[in-house]
């Protein structure tokens, strides 16, 4: 887990089974230049990779998460160059390869692209003061990392129309109020803490079952519910192919604790 090797972000095992990557390009409140982005998804596909690795938790620093995607790198971008490279598509690797949960701890700033890296992760933890916004109308755009689709699954189409609409930033009570993070905590370090017992919570369990459940709950923002229930029953049938649910219910009958083998 050397830090040294990147960057724009630091990677580390906190806890056993929690594999962390921290934003860290301070000069810049953590704009997500193309070469950040490249580094997060090198990253995050290591993790998923890892046989060490049960859960990841996606953070920034106590003043930003991540101010939004590299306004100076896009101020110059034209419609072809966006176009054809498909400028912003690398973003959501990780709502695509990633099959283990990743928990976002903000903390200041997330704002424009930060506030859409944010809702991609699976779950999200939040300071009370946390600063979450779309700005984009301020700088003559739209939201282009999900924002617009995200934010109102997660809010509703009055409030988030009236957010993206404006511009105007929502405080991390107000997200956790609204159901766009799990819960917010009065400071930074009760935050990072109670985010890493959770992380930790979810590493105690097998990766199997746990891989699962992000699938399936993710899957809910996808189909009509008959569909989403359907394909719960599918995943739910296929895990009794798996070790772990052997394990587990062997355990609980036998009041013993689970040797959990992620197989
Ligand atoms: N891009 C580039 N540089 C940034 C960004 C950014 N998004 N945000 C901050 N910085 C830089 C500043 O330019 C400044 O650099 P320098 O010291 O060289 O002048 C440094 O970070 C510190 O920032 P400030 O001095 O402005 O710090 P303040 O504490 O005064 O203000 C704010 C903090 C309020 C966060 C302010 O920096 C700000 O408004 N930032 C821009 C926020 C924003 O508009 N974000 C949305 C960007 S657009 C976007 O994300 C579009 C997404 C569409 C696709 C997403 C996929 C990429």
């Amino acid at each position: 887990y050397s830090s040294n090797s990147y960057e724009y972000i630091q990677v580390s095992q906190p806890k056993p089974g929690v594999g962390q990557v921290t934003l860290n390009r301070p000069k810049a409140l953590n704009a997500l230049c193309t070469p950040l982005i490249n580094e997060l998804n090198t990253a995050l596909k290591a993790f998923n990779q890892s046989d060490d690795t049960t859960v990841i938790v996606l953070t920034g620093s106590q003043r930003a998460f991540a101010a939004g995607a590299d306004i100076k790198e896009m101020a110059p971008l034209t419609f072809s160059e966006a176009y054809t490279k498909s400028f912003i598509e690398s973003w959501s690797l990780l709502t695509t390869e990633i099959k283990k949960p990743i928990i976002a701890a903000v903390s200041g700033h997330a704002l424009g692209g930060g506030c859409e890296l944010a809702m991609m992760c699976d779950l999200i933890y939040c300071t009370e003061g946390a600063n979450f916004g779309q700005p984009e109308i301020k700088l003559g755009t739209i939201p282009g990392a999900g924002g617009s689709q995200r934010l109102t699954r997660a809010i509703g189409k009055s409030k988030a129309m009236e957010l993206i609409l404006t511009g105007k930033s929502f405080t991390g009570s107000e997200a956790a109020q609204w159901g766009v993070a799990a819960r917010a905590f009065p400071t930074y370090e009760a935050l990072m803490e109670e985010t890493l017992k959770t992380a930790e919570t979810i590493a105690g369990y097998s990766r199997v079952a746990v891989n699962a459940c992000k699938e399936v709950v993710n899957k809910s923002q996808d189909l009509p519910l008959r569909e989403g229930v359907e394909f719960e029953r599918r995943v739910f049938h296929s895990l009794f192919g798996s070790n772990d649910q052997k394990v587990g219910m062997k355990a609980f009958a036998e009041k013993k604790k689970p040797e959990w083998t992620h197989s």
